[in-house]
């Protein structure tokens, strides 16, 4: 079975660690997200792409769902010794390693896809890598600090500012005039189901569709398309989704979240048990959805999770 999942940073990675328990023979592609890259001391960063490839390659730091394990921080103390910053970003020496060959792959004229599929030949994530798009998209927020209102880029906002202040508006720079990265739309046009992981709705997964051609290839790929609620209980489950979820107008709940990607979009939808009253309102939307428990509390959770929502796409497949 050909599994496409478009996943963001941690609630992504998680997930497809249960993917691969729940369906060991499938073959899983990820769309990545790479809205949240950043360039700094001269390196490019690709957050929610490190995240899976250390995740799924057991490189992760497991308490911080980021980062590396084992890490230490002595180029970030020298590079902060030198006043250079910034320092609110946390750079650890081993994840250094691979925004440096990034960066110089990235220099030798390779491909952002290219380099994500050398990074992964050595930490063999068991899945196919995909980054959305090879053209450089940011997401920016737009905020107002000290009276003054300006667009910061989506770290500072969610690193320094800890989504502390109203997003006014988040928006992916650069995704207008972006192609879907080699391989994408024919992943999408080869899935057998496409999941939507609880992954940020607004900075990843609606990133991700923001890049031209993927919603469409989704909403047109004739396969189910099955999503798990990031919002449990009417609050996210981590990070601060309900932060940018108000900067596109949608409710922080498990419902309008499945309304906000739509039915010509979603077949399926789960929503945690303690939102179960919400099934019938998000049926009422043309979405066929179920209440299961959507907390990943440790792997045989996760699994259970995406063999729920593998179930509910063969459901939707009749
Ligand atoms: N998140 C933080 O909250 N603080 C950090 O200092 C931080 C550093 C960092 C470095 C590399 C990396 O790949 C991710 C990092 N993240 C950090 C997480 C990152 O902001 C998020 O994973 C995504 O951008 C949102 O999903």
């Amino acid at each position: 079975m050909r599994i496409v999942v478009l996943a963001g940073g941690i609630g992504g990675a998680r997930f497809l660690r249960g993917l691969k328990r729940a369906a060991p023979d499938a073959e899983i592609t990820v769309i990545g997200n790479t809205g949240d890259d950043i360039h700094l001391f001269g390196l490019k960063v690709c957050p929610d792409l490190d995240t899976v490839m250390y995740t799924l390659g057991g490189g992760i730091d497991e308490e911080q769902g980021w980062g590396r394990a084992d890490e230490t921080f002595r180029v970030k103390e020298e590079l902060g010794a030198y006043g250079v910053g910034p320092e609110w970003f946390g750079l650890g020496d081993r994840d250094f390693a691979t925004h440096i060959v990034r960066t110089q792959m990235l220099a030798a004229g390779y491909p952002l896809s290219a380099v994500t599929e050398a990074l992964c030949a050595r930490w063999k994530p068991g899945v196919t890598l995909l980054p959305m798009s090879d053209d450089r998209i940011e997401t920016h927020v737009a905020v107002e600090v000290d009276g003054e209102r300006k667009a910061v880029h989506f770290q500072e906002y969610w690193v320094r500012l800890r989504a502390s202040v109203p997003a006014e508006a988040v928006v992916p720079v650069g995704a207008e005039q972006a192609e879907p990265a080699p391989g994408v739309l024919a992943a999408i046009a080869a899935a057998d189901v496409i999941l939507f992981p609880p992954s940020n709705p607004v900075v990843s997964i609606g990133t991700i569709l923001a890049v031209p051609g993927i919603r469409e290839a989704i909403a047109e790929a004739g396969v189910p398309v099955v999503g798990l609620s990031p919002i449990v209980g009417d609050a996210p489950v981590r990070g601060m989704a309900d932060k940018v979820l108000a900067a596109v107008g949608v409710e922080a709940t498990a419902a309008a979240v499945a309304a906000h990607y739509g039915s010509g979009l979603l077949d399926g939808w789960l929503v945690d048990t303690v939102d179960a009253g919400a099934v019938a309102e998000v049926e009422a939307a043309g979405i066929r959805c179920r209440a299961v428990p959507l907390m990943m509390t440790g792997p045989d959770a996760t699994a259970a999770m995406a063999g729920e929502a593998l179930a509910l796409a063969a459901e939707v497949r009749g």
